[in-house]
């Protein structure tokens, strides 16, 4: 079977207004939970609320269309990833079919580690998915390979599925040591975890992070076949067959297209773009 095409939206530590991003995703299921809450206390604000929900449907409903057939057809694979504190919320008002993921999670069982979240925490409110080894948190926060291999491990021995995060910095690109890099992040996650089918691969170049510099098709796609030659050396030939790399970096409803159509290319993690209406064409780029 082939690989199903996966987009992820990563809301990093952004305030939203989080029933705008909702209804952008969904706005059926949220609409309904906005209105039934209001209703209670103002019924003129809802009726002004209905009439502009009427013309959002109208004006989405090919958007609707295209998501649920894709869906039924089992295509794609969407998954949303709110700040801690909207997890719960979002799952619960998400439509079905897409999923949520955390930005992170702790090493190990959860203890006194102030600050930190724990994957059994995750398993416990069905949180399905957990983003890990962001560069901005490899960056910002220092978190080695050795402990991003780690935390994935960690991940996985609790039933979370991982999209483990990798990258190379500008400086490492213009020295010519992006495969280097790129093979020695996914080694410290190898060595740690001996079965790959819950791992979704994100290559994101640490120069298209937030700056509006995409990687170009070519040069996503080269690095996407250096990871899986990679993989198929030292893993084995269906791992790396059957293992999901996509694309993050600057991604938006403009480069998706391109990008997407690339055979190396199984799907993006989007970040800002995942929290504006382009995202939905981004999901679309499966087609
Ligand atoms: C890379 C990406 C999402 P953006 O961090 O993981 O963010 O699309 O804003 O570059």
């Amino acid at each position: 079977m082939g690989r199903k095409f996966f987009v992820g939206g990563n809301w990093k530590c952004v305030s939203i207004h989080l029933f705008d991003v909702m209804r952008m995703i969904d706005p059926f299921v949220v609409d309904l939970l906005f209105i039934s809450a209001d209703l209670v206390s103002d019924l003129l604000f809802n009726l002004f609320l209905l009439v502009d929900l009427m013309l959002f449907y109208v004006s989405h409903i090919e958007i609707d269309v295209f998501l649920w057939i894709s869906m039924l057809r089992d295509i794609i694979k969407v998954v949303v990833s709110p700040p801690y504190v909207f997890l719960p919320l979002v799952k619960g008002s998400l439509r079905s079919d897409f999923h949520v993921a955390a930005q992170n999670c702790w090493v190990s069982k959860g203890g006194a580690y102030t600050g930190e979240v724990s994957a059994e925490m995750l398993v416990d409110l069905n949180v399905p998915w957990v983003i890990l080894g962001h560069s901005e948190r490899r960056a910002l926060l220092n978190e080695s390979s050795e402990f991003v291999g780690d935390k994935v491990a960690y991940a996985l021995s609790k039933g979370l599925k991982v999209i483990a995060c990798i990258g190379e910095t500008l400086e490492q690109r213009e020295a010519g040591t992006t495969v280097d890099v790129v093979a020695a992040q996914t080694k410290a996650i190898a060595a740690k975890i001996s079965d790959w089918t819950n791992v979704v691969l994100a290559y994101e170049p640490v120069w298209a992070i937030g700056t509006g510099k995409v990687a170009s098709p070519a040069q996503a796609q080269e690095v996407h076949v250096e990871l899986r030659k990679w993989l198929k050396a030292n893993v084995n030939a269906d791992v790396a067959a059957s293992t999901r790399i996509i694309y993050g970096g600057s991604v938006n409803g403009g480069n998706c297209k391109d990008l997407a159509s690339q055979p190396d290319i199984d799907g993006f993690l989007v970040g800002g773009a995942s929290l504006k209406p382009e995202f939905i064409d981004i999901i679309k780029s499966a087609e």
